[in-house]
């Protein structure tokens, strides 16, 4: 797909600064932000950037929408959801590759991102219908008692490069249906996935009377400080760092907030001596490499049980060998750029901490800086023969750097794998039943998420997505993660004619 044809397919312009914004947000003062490619460093357009007055504007917007969208039905609130959902099915191709061109996954990855979106917004709209409580029984004879679920309020969404639209997406369909409106501050770096989202959804919004349910402003960091602070906002969720979310994480509990972290991971997976080799070198390959080591639940490192780890590493070099970088949007290339030169940077910064503490570079350990990946973020993905206690495997690295380690048995594996501050993703590679069940267990993996067989990343939607320690504890998405977004209401109703008090206290 043409860059103009997409571009124009999702309702944004070249060499239009500021339309995009302007749209829904007015004001004077805004430096543009350039939107860059990873793959050859070309600036695909330009957005004005909003000021602290811009985003103040958009929360009023949230704030003067909140009683209507509250007081309309969570099955009509569905209903917009659901066209919102069709939207993005009509433009899933469109907002995929712009995903790609902008963040610089593949292809199939942009798209499998859209699917996402789709994903949750179908399971919002079943959730709209099922926003339950639970009855119990009270201790008084004559009553009721019962828990009910109230909107919230107005709520900020703070996401991430690596996943410019569908973490909005988790927040958004489920806090929509639970009648909620928002304000969402997308990465810098990828601004017109966040314009596109808008440009799609705004006209669902416009046509049911409800404009201000989503509102969007692309701004520097200091929207998010100020998002953090804002009394109005009931919630705030932020994905990003474990540094800065500790930053929003501060600010919105010193005015006894609400927040939901999705932060950094460290994901690991075991290799057990009886595992399905074929199965494991996919999943690792798939997790290391994928979205080029970008996504928070990206496999960091691999735990090896003695017995198979040298088969198991030479088959991995074999894979890794094979991987096609290049034009995230071009057919067959597995793996693209990194997002920016800074990333790069980043890169560079962990092969030099890897060396000198010790960690011996097995294959990749390279920028990319000829040819076809003179201009873009490209660097070779890499795999690491680590002790298990090189300081940098402490470290969440956005990068595709994967540490092998080897282990004598599951009891070491699981003591490695917890060995770290981050509790996002986990798995183990098993046939014996006894060896996925401790895994699973209480003592087992720390982590948010646990998988048997299968890698670290590439959630599905409908369970509960996030992790513990570092990670921040928050869930989002699936599961019961809807209650984060409204707030319950514990309620008695006395048809008794008398006034028993509970515990049996007599009172004069
Ligand atoms: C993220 O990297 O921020 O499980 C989220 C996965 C995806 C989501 C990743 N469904 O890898």
């Amino acid at each position: 797909m043409k860059v103009q044809t997409l571009l124009k397919e999702l309702g944004l312009k070249k060499d239009n600064p500021g339309v995009y914004a302007a749209r829904w947000l007015a004001g004077r003062g805004r430096e543009p932000l350039a939107s860059c490619s990873p793959h050859d460093g070309a600036v695909i357009a330009r957005v004005q950037r909003a000021t602290l007055a811009d985003y103040d504007r958009a929360a009023a917007a949230a704030v003067a929408a909140f009683p209507r969208w509250r007081d309309t039905p969570a099955p009509r609130r569905g209903e917009v959801v659901r066209q919102i959902g069709n939207v993005l099915r009509e433009h899933q191709e469109a907002l995929g590759h712009l995903v790609s061109l902008e963040m610089g996954k593949i292809l199939a990855e942009g798209s499998g991102e859209v699917q996402e979106m789709i994903d949750i917004a179908d399971f919002a709209v079943g959730l709209s219908r099922q926003l339950y409580g639970l009855t119990m029984p009270s201790e008084r004879p004559g009553h009721r008692m019962y828990e009910q679920w109230h909107p919230l309020g107005p709520i900020g969404i703070i996401t991430a490069f690596n996943f410019p639209v569908a973490v909005w997406s988790w927040n958004a369909m489920i806090a929509a249906v639970c009648g909620d409106t928002m304000v969402w501050k997308p990465a810098s770096t990828t601004p017109l996935c966040a314009l596109a989202v808008q440009n799609l959804i705004a006209p669902v919004l416009r046509a049911h009377g409800h404009p201000g349910v989503m509102n969007l402003v692309v701004g520097p960091g200091a929207i998010g400080q100020a998002m953090g602070e804002d009394e109005r906002l009931g919630l705030v969720s932020f994905t990003g760092s474990t540094e800065v979310g500790r930053g929003v994480a501060r600010a919105v509990a010193s005015r006894l907030g609400r927040h939901l972290l999705e932060l950094g991971g460290n994901n690991a997976v075991l290799v057990m001596d009886d595992a399905d080799l074929d199965l494991a070198i996919r999943a690792v390959l798939f997790g290391a490499v994928g979205t080029a080591g970008q996504r928070c639940t990206s496999t960091r490192r691999v735990l090896l049980h003695r017995s198979i780890a040298a088969e198991f590493t030479r088959r991995l070099k074999r894979a890794y060998a094979q991987v096609r970088i290049g034009d995230p949007r071009a057919a067959g290339t597995l793996m693209g750029p990194l997002v920016t030169p800074e990333a790069v940077a980043d890169y560079e910064q962990a092969l030099e901490r890897i060396r000198r503490e010790g960690g011996r570079i097995l294959c990749g350990g390279k920028v990319l800086r000829s040819g076809a990946y003179r201009k873009g973020n490209y660097v070779l993905p890499t795999l690491v023969a680590a002790p298990d206690d090189l300081p940098i495997m402490q470290e969440e690295v956005f990068a595709p750097i994967l540490y092998l380690v080897t282990v004598n048995d599951l009891t070491e594996a699981i003591a490695v794998q917890n060995d770290v501050p981050q509790g996002l993703s986990s798995a183990i590679f098993t046939g014996r039943v006894a060896d996925a069940e401790r895994f699973l267990s209480h003592g087992g993996s720390d982590c948010g998420i646990a998988n048997v067989n299968i890698g670290t990343s590439g959630a599905e939607i409908g369970g509960a997505f996030g992790g513990e320690k570092d990670t921040g504890g928050g869930r989002e998405a699936g599961s019961d993660a809807w209650r984060s977004y409204m707030r319950r209401q514990t309620c008695t109703l006395n048809w008794s004619g008398e006034l028993p008090l509970a515990q049996g206290i007599q009172f004069g």
